[in-house]
């Protein structure tokens, strides 16, 4: 078996289960304008629901977030994101699915963890919120760690690169380094390139194209492609045409996450799960056979 491939390099992480191949995080997203999902609103209710529903489609973990990130958004507060959050990562939790909480705020995070939530993934890498690091450290549950430049509202100018590849895991490495420092243990420690923060779609491609370099950094990987505006530019045959809304860019999606598999990511986090639970499968069988 290649060197850089199988579940042996995938990375053993702390306090969460194993998976025998790239595992799949289902998003939920309570919000009522996260770009991907159309604008629509989740009351807990609903949102526990298709947490489950993606659990029965094939997710291993589901990955709740209360605030959206899409580039332009502007911030929710942070009352506001714990009355969205918390009583879904509890309602999935009692339903026994393994929860994670996407968050940029220490309180969230910290409150999340306190209903059984076994995960914090903060798009912003612990830079949103000082008090981020020391938290998850004291909660000692596994962090993402991923590449960001700047808050949603600015974040496309800051799309600049001479070599993103390059910089992404320099600036991955930089940020690995200082949660390490914070006190967050390395067997702890996930990354992600952070696929459409401050970048272009020919950033995002480049990097997917590049995840050899990035499992270099010798950490498990987290690959969030799903529904993207660089899948809809793909499409749309590279801008000239229109491109498709986010809802029909799930086949697209699934593309990306059996390279990603392929590719040895330790899991894909996507909105729609049942095509990319069969592409890491299949993903895995052909492992198998190698
Ligand atoms: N992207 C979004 C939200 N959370 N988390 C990680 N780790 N990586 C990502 O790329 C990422 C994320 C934005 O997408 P959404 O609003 O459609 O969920």
């Amino acid at each position: 078996m290649n060197s850089m491939r199988g579940p042996a390099v995938r990375g053993r992480i702390e306090g969460l289960p194993e998976w025998d191949r790239c595992a799949v995080m289902g998003v939920v997203n309570v919000t009522p304008d996260s770009f991907s999902d159309g604008g629509r609103w989740f009351d807990t209710t609903a949102a526990v629901k298709r947490g489950l529903d993606l659990v029965s489609q094939g997710a291993d973990l589901v990955d709740v977030g209360g605030e959206s990130t899409r580039p332009g958004a502007s911030r929710v507060d942070a009352d506001e994101e714990l009355r969205r959050v918390v009583p879904v990562v509890r309602g999935l939790v009692s339903e026994g699915v393994a929860v994670s909480v996407d968050t940029m705020r220490a309180e969230v995070a910290e409150q999340a963890v306190a209903a059984g939530a076994l995960l914090v993934n903060d798009v912003s890498g612990g830079l949103a919120d000082p008090r981020m690091i020391p938290a998850v450290a004291e909660c000692r549950v596994p962090f993402v760690v991923m590449h960001w430049r700047g808050f949603s509202e600015g974040m496309n100018s800051l799309a600049v690169y001479e070599d993103v590849v390059g910089e992404v895991t320099a600036e991955l490495r930089a940020r690995i380094d200082a949660v390490i420092a914070g006190g967050i243990a390395p067997e702890r420690v996930i990354v992600d390139p952070g696929l459409g923060f401050a970048k272009q779609a020919e950033h995002d491609l480049a990097l997917v194209a590049h995840l050899r370099e990035l499992r270099a950094l010798g950490f498990p990987l987290l690959v969030a492609a799903s529904r993207k505006r660089f899948l809809g530019r793909v499409l749309a045959g590279n801008g000239q045409n229109t491109p498709p809304p986010a809802r029909e860019r799930d086949a697209a999606t699934a593309a990306v996450s059996a390279i990603a598999a392929h590719e040895g990511a330790w899991a894909v986090r996507v909105h729609e799960v049942r095509a990319t639970a069969d592409a890491v499968r299949v993903a895995r069988a052909v492992e198998g056979a190698m």
